[in-house]
């Protein structure tokens, strides 16, 4: 049976993960900071689920964590970097400092430490696969997102350097850059203004955390020498982060 770990599992594209790749018959790692939502999904998921609490930015809670993963799941296969989010809209110049550096701690470094602890064990056992969320975000700024598109953009950058790092390995790294996804994201971006978060997705049918997780899932289970590199995934009405048609 093979291994997935998947950071973020509590919710959106993350859960929708835990749930394709263990229907698909893998044993599924599913992390988070969210502890009742983990107990739920191992409740719905049962058995071949194994779940742990922690944030990705805490690099000895993380480490800790990796450290006591109980045998049966150690031999990781597929590591899904996916936790990540979004905070605020504002212009550059009005941003909220505290949210650059949760995104910038989320979303680049605590991908990082991930990948820097789970890539030695893939190494030694000579498979393994690292599928990293990025986003359209990630190919061009759009207005008010210029540290949430940096930190995607970066994502673009550390994904391709670890698939030139692993070339002569039969390790493969790929990149899923969703657009527009239907998930609790934009209720976080907007600090649980829901009124806000919905508008987002008002007027045009976006994609699901699903439609996400299958794309995920097609890459792990591609043959061993397809290596998908990259993925952009949008919404049939968006043409990139900022052209959006809303009827
Ligand atoms: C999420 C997609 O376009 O809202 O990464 O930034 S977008």
């Amino acid at each position: 049976m093979r291994t997935v770990l998947i950071t973020g599992a509590t919710s959106g594209i993350g859960r929708a993960c835990a749930v394709s790749f263990h229907k698909a018959g893998y044993a599924v790692l599913a992390t988070g900071r969210n502890t009742a939502a983990l107990a739920e999904l191992k409740n719905e998921l049962g058995d071949n689920c194994y779940t742990m609490a922690f944030d990705v930015c805490d690099e000895t809670a993380v480490k800790h964590a990796i450290e006591s993963i109980p045998d049966e799941f150690k031999n990781i296969d597929v590591l899904v970097n996916n936790a990540g989010l979004a905070l605020g809209l504002e212009p550059e110049y009005e941003g909220n400092t505290h949210d650059w550096s949760e995104m910038i701690d989320t979303n680049i470094k605590g991908l990082l430490g991930m990948t820097r602890l789970i890539v030695p064990n893939m190494l030694e056992r000579g498979q393994g696969h690292i599928i990293n969320i990025g986003s359209v975000a990630g190919d061009a700024a759009y207005a008010g997102g210029a540290v949430y598109c940096a930190t995607k953009a970066a994502v673009k950058a550390i994904t391709d350097g670890l698939r030139i790092d692993l070339v002569d390995t039969p390790l493969r790294v790929t990149l899923i850059k969703p657009g527009l996804v239907e998930t609790n994201f934009s209720n976080i971006r907007f600090h649980g203004d829901r009124d806000r978060a919905s508008a987002v997705y008002r007027g045009i049918e976006a994609l699901t955390a699903e439609d996400i997780a299958d794309t995920v899932l097609y890459a792990a289970q591609a043959p061993a020498h397809v290596q998908i590199a990259e993925m952009l995934i949008l919404a049939t009405r968006q043409a990139n982060g900022s052209i959006i048609i809303r009827h």
